[in-house]
């Protein structure tokens, strides 16, 4: 069978499952949000990773009831969450949406049904969407990012620094935050590298907008970037991508 009859079935038998990967304060190191990252779960109990399947669920469709599924399943979550172990403490769960996702007409309509049906507070959603995929009709992007942003939806800037972004649609552009790309936080020891994070780090908050760093692997890594002024990282060092179930225990022992 081919893989996108793969994934039409394994959707039909609810194979896939969200994982969530913190995103903590680099001065404090509390967790202030969490990334919601999809993996599929094969009936062996093999995880396949979305690197994998991503791109075949992008290009036949599946993305969309795929993308509709995460969106659901991260709500739900983080509604549960809210009730138990975060209270009222700021809080955020970060959803990433593909190129077709985006463009989709019914984008907003979906996402402000979601956020209704689950009861989840729209202040407390981000979608991630790459620099690329706004900058490839960056005129329809803004109107798309408008009617997000209506909502009361944050929105980041994923992978930024490894597209092409036009600095005056940076600035148009309603987002709140920016993620520098692990290529760029893996290189700091480069000095290029470290001039284009302290680079990126002014740009956003000249702009008015929060950073988070990814791919944080070292300490050294984190202590750069708390240094440089970043806000908020995500990586290995902190914690990997986690199951509901490790994520509570993260988050319980930081009261
Ligand atoms: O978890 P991992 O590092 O393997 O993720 C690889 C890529 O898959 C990342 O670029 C990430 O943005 C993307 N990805 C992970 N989960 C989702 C998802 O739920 N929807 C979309 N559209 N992309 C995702
Ligand atoms: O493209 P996006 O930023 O959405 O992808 C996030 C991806 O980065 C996920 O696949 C996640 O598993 C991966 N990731 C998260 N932290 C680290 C890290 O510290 N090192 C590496 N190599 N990958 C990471
Ligand atoms: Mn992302
Ligand atoms: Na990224």
């Amino acid at each position: 069978m081919d893989l996108e009859t793969n994934l039409r079935l394994a959707l039909d038998r609810g194979e896939f499952v969200v994982h969530y990967q913190p995103i903590f304060c680099l001065k404090t190191l509390a967790p202030r949000g969490v990334e919601a990252l999809v993996r599929w779960k094969r009936s062996d109990g093999e995880l396949v990773p979305p690197g994998e399947f991503i791109p075949a669920a992008e290009q036949s469709g599946l993305i969309i009831p795929l993308g509709a599924l995460v969106l659901a399943e991260a709500c739900r979550a983080f509604v549960r969450w809210r009730q138990t172990v975060l209270g009222q403490k700021p809080f955020f769960m970060s959803v990433n949406l593909s190129a077709r996702q985006f463009t989709q007409p019914e984008l907003v309509k979906q996402v402000v049904t979601t956020l209704r049906r689950e009861s989840m507070p729209a202040a407390d959603l981000k979608l991630e969407i790459t620099e690329s995929i706004l900058m490839e009709h960056p005129e329809s992007a803004m109107l798309k990012l408008r009617g997000l942003r209506e909502l009361g939806v944050g929105i980041g800037i994923d992978d930024f620094g490894t597209g092409y972004s036009s600095l005056s649609y940076l600035q148009r552009f309603p987002i709140d935050t920016l993620k520098i790309d692990r290529g760029f936080v893996s290189g700091m020891e480069e000095h290029g590298n470290r001039v284009i994070v302290r680079s990126v780090v002014s740009l956003a908050h000249n702009l008015g907008y929060e950073v988070v760093a990814e791919g944080i692997e070292t300490m050294g890594q984190l202590d750069d970037l708390a240094a440089l002024g970043c806000d908020l990282g995500q990586g290995y060092y902190y914690a990997r991508p986690l199951v509901e179930d490790r994520l509570l225990e993260l988050l319980g022992r930081h009261g």
